[in-house]
């Protein structure tokens, strides 16, 4: 425990927050640093946790910074952070006690937001997408380790699904043989990150946060080790034209054959192609449900912390 001290600083809010059992919602750092563009990056951290704020519970971004897992940043850190943007390295499981022992910046991925926040004691987060098995994974292995994460680590990931430059019905293949439980909330359908419906049907479907905080509380009585995955379609209104983002997304997945990207670089190229050639109107949407799973996951965290 000592020693974990040594490389875990929880910020003075949240370390008090999880003493008292009040409702946190744990908030990754990649989405900030290569998902988004600064400052829109910046303005959209802090409004997601605004919003976890005005549904009851208390915020905690997490990176890692000068050599320590930092849970709950300050306006400054998410401003530095933001700002860097890719200079700041990617940081998922394998990568955790490299960028520590380099007191390197990490934006951490769900993978390492999930680890995060389990030593930490918040059992619930927020992000915009997972990753998943990547299309012709079959062939190439890509799958994020997102995935593995889910089938080890006690964290709920509310999120809106994967995006469809994933091959989402071997990602949820994937979470299946893992035992991952994948809930669509108000939905039968797993959302496509840009769009409500992706075609593959889920089989699990919960419609408020009581149930959802239950059927959690219930896997970990039972012993059942992993998190389960709260998928949240984007809001209607925010939702974009299937077959305009389809075609962005085959076009950017071609661009980035060419070019040879592939790895950890894959993931941040596709998002900043899409957005550049949507003129931002992707970017739009990507805000909308990061938001809504804020507002959505403080909602989850509120149950949870009535009953632990
Ligand atoms: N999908 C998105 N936006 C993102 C990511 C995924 O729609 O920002 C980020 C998340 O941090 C996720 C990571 O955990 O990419 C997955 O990367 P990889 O496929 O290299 O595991
Ligand atoms: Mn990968």
């Amino acid at each position: 425990m000592n020693q974990l001290n040594t490389y875990l600083k929880v910020a003075p809010h949240a370390a008090e927050a999880i003493a008292a059992g009040k409702p946190v919602v744990a908030l990754e750092s990649t989405i900030i640093s290569h998902g988004m563009p600064y400052p829109k990056n910046v303005e959209t951290a802090l409004q997601v946790e605004e919003t976890v704020r005005a549904n009851g519970a208390i915020p905690a971004t997490i990176a890692l910074l000068d050599g320590k897992i930092v849970v709950g940043l300050d306006r400054d850190e998410i401003e530095a952070l933001g700002k860097a943007g890719l200079s700041v390295t990617k940081t998922s499981r394998r990568d955790m006690p490299i960028v520590l022992a380099e007191k390197k910046m990490g934006a951490t991925t769900v993978a390492a937001t999930m680890i995060a926040a389990n030593l930490a004691g918040i059992p619930i987060f927020a992000t915009g997408g997972i990753g998943g098995v990547h299309r012709k994974g079959e062939q190439t292995l890509d799958i994020s380790a997102d995935l593995e994460e889910l089938a080890v680590t006690p964290v709920m990931v509310v999120c809106s699904g994967a995006k469809s430059i994933l091959d989402i019905g071997r990602t949820l293949e994937y979470l299946e043989t893992k035992g991952v439980p994948v809930v669509g909330y108000e939905t039968d359908e797993m959302p496509a990150f840009y769009t409500r419906k992706s075609g593959f049907p889920l089989t699990i479907r919960l419609d408020d946060p009581e149930k959802t905080a239950e059927a959690f509380r219930i896997k970990r009585a039972l012993g059942l080790s992993g998190g389960m995955v709260i998928a949240n379609p984007v809001p209607a209104d925010a939702e974009m034209d299937p077959d305009l983002i389809n075609q962005t997304i085959t076009e950017a997945l071609a661009d980035a054959d060419r070019k040879g990207i592939t790895g950890k670089d894959i993931t941040p190229f596709l998002l900043d192609r899409i957005q550049r050639q949507t003129s931002g109107r992707s970017l739009e949407t990507n805000i909308r449900l990061v938001l809504s799973n804020a507002a959505l996951a403080a909602r989850i965290a509120v149950a949870l912390s009535r009953r632990p």
